[in-house]
């Protein structure tokens, strides 16, 4: 690893773990590997994103009659997924989780807090009613500290993680996924997921590989 790497930990909050809203299989068991990580201070800047939504957001089944959650629904001309309610702001689900030491973060981002818009990437937001994907700022603010590479970690490893490598690639840098430190909301996503992210040349990696 270089040292112009950064650390990505995205969306680790107790929503997406066991009893949670949006509960990710086994979401819970990626805690204790991320704070030893974040002792060992690896990278040059770490960054946390945080789902952050208002009551009654878009993404949200409850919101639109007659659907269920996990079903489709064409949003803005493309299809978006639709939630249990989650993460919702100043709710106990929404925290970030407390076994990290989230004072070893150098921003924290919250994402998702338009009502209209969704956001799973920490890089840009969904699709939006003007067809933009805008910016959240992260791509600029990494760049200004001499960040060429990402590790990204935390839930889910089939959406929000998944995205935010992706874009990374696409904002051009060169972009990682330490497996171990994520789960899935959807566990039969796993091969999709991992051909996805080899296809486009983001690398896989295990959390034991970075510490030597
Ligand atoms: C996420 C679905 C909805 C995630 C966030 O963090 O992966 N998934 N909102
Ligand atoms: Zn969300």
């Amino acid at each position: 690893m270089n040292h112009d790497a950064a650390l990505i930990l995205v969306d680790v909050q107790p929503d997406f773990m066991p009893g949670g809203a949006l509960a990710c299989h086994e979401g819970d068991a990626i805690v204790p590997g991320i704070d030893q990580l974040l002792r060992h201070r690896l990278f040059r800047q770490t960054v946390a994103t945080q789902d952050w939504h208002p009551r009654g957001h878009v993404s949200f089944a409850s919101m639109h009659a007659g659907t269920q959650a996990f079903q489709q629904t064409p949003l803005y001309g493309h299809p978006q997924t639709l939630w249990p309610d989650h993460c919702v702001q100043n709710t106990p689900g929404a925290t970030l989780h407390p076994g990290i030491d989230w004072s070893q973060a150098d921003l924290i981002l919250r994402k998702g807090n338009r009502p209209d818009v969704d956001s799973y990437s920490a890089f840009r937001e969904n699709h939006g009613p003007d067809g933009n994907r805008p910016s959240t700022g992260l791509a600029g603010w990494l760049r200004e500290r001499g960040v060429s590479e990402v590790y990204a970690a935390g839930l889910a490893r089939d959406v929000c993680v998944l995205w935010t490598v992706q874009d990374a690639l696409a904002l051009g840098f060169r972009a990682h996924v330490i497996w171990d430190l994520t789960r899935p909301v959807t566990p039969e996503s796993d091969a999709a997921t991992r051909a996805a992210l080899e296809e486009s040349g983001i690398g896989i990696v295990q959390s034991a590989e970075l510490h030597d």
